[in-house]
């Protein structure tokens, strides 16, 4: 058992003790059970992205269609009510997250100040992700510098060593994937910070301050105020797990699945990330809003008839009204909520003309888009709001603001691929048929077994 200076358990050792216990529940569950029928699929569900299907299993988070996300069993303001917190602020800091999104446990002040020593080791990066990212064109999107990070730093994972040294087994090769998923979470926001210095700030880079945790350093480092520090974990927080059928979870885990280390399974995921009906929204709410004042309100105060009248000319171009809607959802995200709030507390952000006018929209899109009739969910999810904050602290680069979702998303990503590897899931591999099966099935009524 390794242990630190104190001789106190190592998170990686509290987690060896919760996988092992864990296992005999899927052994039980797989061995006694395997046939137990907990969902059927229609030919809707087939063509239509497999919505609602159950078929994957994860601990870390879960959704509820009218509650949303619950993480490790807490809702948002539970969970930031829990935990301890960044020192002289009212939210955890998001090593204190990472502990209880791995663990399900809340930590101590001295588990959570492990993890912050754990992390300043951990978040030292490579000179050649550097070089990689510098050799880019300037103008490639920050997503892509993202997710070319990742693949960078692949030549030192410890789990592709671990395959290739010839003593790989699956007991212990979550313990390989831990050390990945560590470094990269400790590293991912020190990158986001290098690819904004980079684009942004002339490559003004700004040296990681080892006195401050993540959020706190993640501010330090792209030259943004104290007060952004909260919105920084706020954010990282926010956006880390959504259960794992989203996009960027279901493509990491399902690239893990077939033994590719975690840098490989993250930048896929963030590849899916990157794409406008799902993380990149948001930088598409924050154009689509821009463009509005831009338009409508050069001279005057925006009305809600001027809002209904930009939705609809939106609608009618063909195109998806971005930050409303979910494929789970059915009201608002409560990550909108939080955020919301978040803006009605801070004096001068509860008045900004922008946050005003996404206000506005919030109170007439629903109507919208229950008119226009195709929407499951005529609610705002979290892009509907997250923008705005950033944008009232001067991060006003946009098409940055998806790297922010990444740097968050990474967090339930490795959490989960941690615990895929703990418990031994299998490959993925769905069985896909043909149309004609479909169009056979469909005369029948049903497919026969
Ligand atoms: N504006 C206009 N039409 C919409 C919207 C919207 N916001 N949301 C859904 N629809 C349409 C959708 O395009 C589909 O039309 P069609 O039948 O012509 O293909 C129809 O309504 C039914 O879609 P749903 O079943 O309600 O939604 P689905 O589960 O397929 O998709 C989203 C979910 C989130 C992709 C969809 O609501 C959307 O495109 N929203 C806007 C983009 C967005 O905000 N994405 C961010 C999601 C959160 N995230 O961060 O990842
Ligand atoms: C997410 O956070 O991943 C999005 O809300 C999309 C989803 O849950 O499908």
């Amino acid at each position: 058992m390794t242990t630190d200076n104190a001789g106190a358990k190592t998170l990686k050792d509290i987690l060896k003790g919760k996988i092992e216990e864990f296992r005999p529940r899927i052994t039980r569950l797989t061995k006694e059970f395997g046939s137990v029928v907990i969902d059927q699929v229609t030919i809707d569900q087939a063509i239509g992205g497999a919505r609602d299907i159950r078929c994957l299993v994860t601990d870390i988070s879960y959704l509820d269609p009218q509650e949303g996300i619950r993480f490790r069993g807490k809702t948002i303001p539970e969970t930031f009510e829990a935990l301890p917190k960044a020192p002289g602020s009212k939210y955890p800091t998001v090593e204190a997250f990472w502990y209880f999104l791995l663990t399900g446990d809340v930590p101590t002040q001295a588990d959570v100040d492990m993890v912050l020593a754990d992390w300043k080791i951990r978040q030292e990066v490579p000179s050649y992700v550097w070089d990689a990212l510098r050799a880019l064109p300037r103008d490639s999107h920050p997503m892509v510098m993202l997710s070319v990070s990742m693949l960078a730093l692949q030549k030192d994972s410890k789990f592709a060593a671990f395959y290739g040294s010839g003593k790989f087994n699956k007991m212990s090769a979550w313990e390989y994937v831990y050390e990945d998923a560590a470094n990269l979470i400790a590293r991912i926001p020190v990158i986001a910070a290098f690819i904004y210095n980079l684009k942004y700030r002339k490559d003004v880079q700004t040296p990681i301050n080892p006195a401050l945790d993540c959020g706190a350093n993640f501010a330090h480092q792209i030259g943004q105020c104290k007060e952004y520090e909260d919105i920084a974990r706020m954010y990282f927080i926010l956006h880390s797990d959504h259960e794992s059928g989203n996009v960027s979870a279901h493509t990491t885990h399902l690239v893990h699945s077939a033994l590719s280390d975690p840098y490989y399974a993250y930048s896929a995921g963030l590849n899916g990330l990157a794409g406008p009906l799902h993380g990149l929204a948001n930088q598409e709410v924050l154009d689509w809003t821009i463009k509005f004042q831009q338009k409508y309100c050069a001279n005057v105060e925006p009305t809600k008839d001027l809002v209904t009248k930009a939705l609809w000319d939106t609608l009618n171009a063909g195109q998806v009204v971005p930050g409303y809607g979910h494929a789970v959802l059915r009201k608002t995200d409560p990550r909108y909520t939080s955020q919301r709030e978040f803006c009605l507390e801070t004096a001068g952000l509860k008045d900004d003309p922008l946050f005003k006018l996404v206000a506005m929209i919030y109170e007439v899109a629903p109507g919208v888009l229950t008119e226009h009739g195709k929407t499951k969910n005529p609610w705002p999810n979290v892009d509907a709001q997250s923008g705005v904050i950033q944008w009232y602290y001067g991060l006003r680069e946009w098409d940055f603001y998806t790297v922010l979702f990444g740097v968050g998303r990474a967090l339930g990503c490795m959490a989960n691929i941690t615990w895929d590897r703990g418990l031994g899931y299998a490959l993925e591999r769905p069985k896909s048929v043909t149309t004609a099966m479909l169009e056979k099935w469909a005369a029948e009524g049903g497919r026969k077994a």
